[in-house]
């Protein structure tokens, strides 16, 4: 099975997916390692990690080049997450297939308005583009894939706008219209209410993507108890672990004028090396130089 087949029988079998953020190739690994069903290629998380906000201003190719990386050093599917598609319906036609040949097997598209503002951040400026537009823009990408088994989620931020459940169930069932295969509902409220709402009401046919960043409360036993959610996306926590890891490591480092007390709780320079694919450079190595 491809990549692509394997994240699309998932979401055919209404068997929860899961995917971990990753911001590079070296947090996709772990998360492959730690049993995650996918990745997903967080544009909060590599807008972090360049200490910039997620605001459109790292540029489409950045992004794109990172998904390539990580697509080539894991084998479970890459979810990239395209924002706005980086303009209109003619830039999300050009740009789909960019992201399918760098190795992504779905890209998720928000129906904000470009250049956008982060989701989660408080009184974000949060502006959506009209309903039709945005079917083009989903029509666009389904035309644009060349293999029907590329994913194309449709993300509504109508409730992070603050424009209530009945405009998110006009567009989500809109964008089901436009040839989504699934329907990504955002929230930032604290406790999973909005979105439990959406989900009872959601009358469409597609499965629900869900990025529960904001109200961690909801685990996968009480999501796939809904049973209208493929895919739970875990949006964010690669980078905040490691922000929190090294903050933990610097500071202990200067309280301590030395490396020794972290030394033994660190990963060691053996297992790093081991992440670089060493094995595999040392079997070219034995084969090949003469
Ligand atoms: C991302 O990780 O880039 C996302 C999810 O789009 S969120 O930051 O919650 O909007
Ligand atoms: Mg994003």
């Amino acid at each position: 099975m491809t990549k692509n087949q394997t994240l699309r029988r998932a979401l055919e079998d209404g068997k929860l997916f899961t995917a971990m953020a990753a911001h590079n190739p070296l947090s996709a690994k772990l998360a492959e390692e730690a049993g995650f069903g996918g990745i997903w290629g967080s544009g909060f998380e590599l807008s972090a990690s360049y200490a910039v906000p997620d605001a459109n201003i790292l540029s489409m190719g950045l992004h794109l080049e990172m998904m390539r990386a990580i697509a080539s050093v894991v084998s479970i599917p890459l979810i990239a997450d395209i924002d706005t598609g980086f303009g209109n319906a003619v830039n999300v036609n050009y740009i789909v297939r960019q992201y399918e040949e760098a190795g992504a097997s779905a890209i998720v598209m928000e129906d904000k308005t470009f250049p956008k503002d982060t989701s989660l951040r408080e009184a974000g400026r949060q502006d959506l583009v009209r309903i039709e537009e945005f079917q083009g823009k989903v029509a666009s990408a389904v035309d644009a894939r060349r293999d029907a088994d590329l994913v194309v989620v449709a993300r509504t931020e109508a409730l992070i706008a603050g424009r209530g459940q009945a405009e998110a169930i006009e567009r989500g069932l809109a964008y089901e219209e436009a040839g989504a295969d699934a329907i990504l509902i955002h929230s930032k409220q604290k406790t999973p209410d909005e979105v439990l709402d959406f989900i009872r009401a959601w009358p469409g046919r597609i499965p629900l993507v869900l990025v529960p960043t904001a109200y961690p409360q909801l685990t996968e036993p009480d999501i796939e108890a809904l049973r209208k959610v493929g895919i739970v996306i875990y949006g964010n926590h690669a980078i905040r672990a490691a922000v929190g890891a090294m903050k933990d490591v610097f500071a202990t480092i200067r309280r301590d004028r030395g490396i020794r007390q972290v030394d033994s709780y660190l990963p060691s320079v053996k297992e790093i090396i081991a992440l670089q694919g060493d094995e595999h450079m040392r079997s070219i190595e034995s084969r090949f130089l003469r």
